[in-house]
């Protein structure tokens, strides 16, 4: 009962802030420009010990690497989420489905970007149960909580209505995370293997970049977009020791 009410009134609460906060507006970006770059780790990546699995060996295995730090080419880092922070105007959000698979008993992607109005498709490539459980980040609240029984199997569902930070984990196998950046604009990229990120379609303006990794936390730039060209946004992450 307490639950339910502290969800109705959090609810409220959400609806009442996204009314009075400045929504974002989709306007015609013609000659847009493009915010570029590569996010780099700083000397060596830090030692992870090796997953440890406590169940399903079988198909498992007894030990999976740690994707905490995938570094790439020349010290690309990859699963970092950039982003414009705070953007109030641009082109439409994207309308495809996006998708979450539990594949080798972990999730992929590891880290992936989306926009409000979008759908997720939380699928298993894996012969055994899974059960994702999509949580926000910040209160705990989870999201939806869905069995996996076999593989192929799947499920469809409308993301949260506001833009939120959502943290992953499986409650059959408690090492698999996954982390969805959830936006109400459509200006975001997560880096690839070798660290590169590119945002395109961008109105012209000055504008507050933020690149967010898992472990090391965010970091901001400030970039000027003139129309139909890039800037180049380059950040650097330093593990603590
Ligand atoms: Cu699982």
């Amino acid at each position: 009962m307490r639950k339910v009410l502290s969800t109705a009134l959090s609810a409220a609460l959400l609806s009442v802030l996204s009314a009075v906060g400045s929504a974002y507006e989709v306007i015609t970006v013609t000659n847009g420009g493009t915010v570029q770059g590569v996010v780099k780790l700083v000397g060596q990546a830090p030692t992870v010990p090796p997953i440890k699995t406590t169940k399903n060996q079988d198909y498992c295995g007894n030990s999976i690497d740690n994707p905490l730090y995938v570094v790439g080419k020349d010290g690309g880092l990859k699963n970092v989420e950039v982003f414009l922070k705070g953007i109030e105007k641009g082109k439409a959000n994207p309308t495809a489905t996006i998708t979450l698979l539990n594949t080798h008993c972990m999730f992929d992607p590891r880290v992936q970007g989306s926009s409000t109005g979008q759908q997720i498709k939380i699928a298993s490539d894996d012969p055994i149960l899974h059960n994702t459980h999509p949580q926000n980040n910040d209160t705990n609240a989870t999201i939806y909580n869905i069995a996996l029984p076999f593989k192929g199997f799947s499920v469809t569902k409308p993301l949260p209505a506001t833009p939120e930070l959502i943290r992953v984990k499986c409650d059959a196998h408690e090492w698999m995370r996954a982390w969805i950046w959830e936006f109400d604009h459509p200006y975001y990229a997560t880096t690839d293997a070798d660290g590169h990120f590119e945002i395109k379609d961008v109105p012209p303006g000055t504008y507050t970049v933020v690149a967010w990794h898992e472990v090391m936390g965010q970091k901001d730039a400030s970039a000027t977009v003139a129309a139909g060209k890039p800037v180049t946004v380059d950040f650097s992450f330093t593990p603590k020791k």
